[in-house]
């Protein structure tokens, strides 16, 4: 017999770290994890199992298959939308060509257990694209379908993997004699920035938030690279996690959507900094915009509306922004820093 588990890519990640924390801790399934780099000593004991890989890698999923039997898949891996500008090709063949690999093995798992595996896809407000600053304060709190028209190559794989997993969930070889009854049961969240005390994230946009408050914890200077009225929304990993495991638990015929937006609260760079500031007076930060990350920054909504994840699955945040930083990232980040020597 297969051992029943459930699949995280990108364990490595910060949606990673708090995901695994809290499947290991609910004891659900066995985690196996995957990831590009060697697996954070912190998650080994968490983990039934670590493949060190690429989701590019066929044969490498194709032994997944034959070793387990997968109930669940949370996708995390991918390349963040500045990363992604620098190597719009590669970045869509991990966006995009890892996410079908994993919806190809999601549905071949449905096949072998004649259920359907669940497929869980964190996209992000980079799927939407206004199209101009003018265009976003006007638009404010923006629906999941309006404004698809992403700027960048990783929103546009975000947005195109949404439809993907619309297709391999209710159209799936459409046109078979037979038709294909074990589907994949793909859910998707549109994720905000999100802020985490544990990791600081790579190669994103909406870094500035959490590189800000870092380097503060870390006595360092920092210079944002948006204007200080820059605004977009927000979430702590906390509710991320939180978020992806509501969905994940939902009743399926609760869900009137495949794609829902989540978020907490709608920051500009200016009170993320004054957010920072009250917790760490020495605070050095100066606003020193880049033209071309803003304007990334400015194709992105201001505040996203989550009522259809309210209605259908009682989604709620438990962080404001205030809480979030009074009562998670400040005291968390300070512990993190507290044993290294101020620079
Ligand atoms: C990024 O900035 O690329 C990500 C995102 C908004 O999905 N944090």
């Amino acid at each position: 017999m297969r051992k029943e588990v459930v699949l995280v890519t990108g364990a490595n990640g910060e949606v990673g770290h708090g995901l695994i924390t809290h499947l290991a801790r609910s004891k659900r399934n066995a985690v196996v994890a995957m990831d590009l780099q060697p697996l954070d000593p912190a998650l080994t004991p968490l983990c039934d199992r670590f493949i060190q890989g690429d989701i590019l890698d066929t044969m490498l999923l194709g032994r997944l298959v034959s070793e387990f039997e997968i109930r669940e898949i949370f996708h995390l891996a991918s390349l963040l939308s500045t990363r992604a500008e620098f190597t719009p090709e590669a970045a869509h063949r991990v966006n995009v060509e890892g996410t079908l690999n994993l919806l190809r093995l999601a549905v071949e798992q449905s096949h072998w257990q004649g259920r359907a595996v669940q497929f869980i896809y964190p996209s992000s407000i980079a799927a939407y694209g206004l199209p101009s600053l003018a265009a976003k304060q006007a638009a404010g709190c923006v629906r999941e379908d309006d404004w698809s028209h992403p700027t960048t190559m990783y929103g546009c794989n975000k947005l195109y993997c949404e439809h993907l997993g619309r297709y391999y969930s209710r159209h799936y070889r459409q046109l078979a004699v037979e038709p294909d009854t074990a589907h994949v049961d793909f859910r998707c969240l549109r994720f905000p920035g999100l802020i985490s005390a544990e990791t600081l994230p790579t190669g994103g946009t909406s870094d500035y938030g959490p590189e800000m408050l870092h380097a503060a914890a870390r006595g360092e200077s920092y210079a944002c690279f948006v204007r200080e009225d820059a605004r977009l929304p927000f979430m702590a990993m906390p509710d991320a996690v939180k978020s992806l495991l509501m969905l994940s638990g939902a009743p399926r015929e609760r869900l009137t959507r495949l794609v829902y937006n989540v978020t907490s609260f709608s920051l500009s760079a200016g009170e993320i900094y004054r957010l920072v500031a009250r917790a760490f007076p020495t605070a050095e930060v100066t606003f020193q915009p880049d033209a071309k990350r803003q304007a990334i920054v400015d194709s992105w909504p201001e505040d996203i509306d989550d009522s259809a994840a309210r209605a259908d699955w009682g989604w709620q945040p438990d962080y404001d922004a205030q809480r979030a930083f009074d009562e998670y990232l400040v005291p968390a980040v300070t512990r993190r820093y507290a044993s290294e020597p101020a620079r």
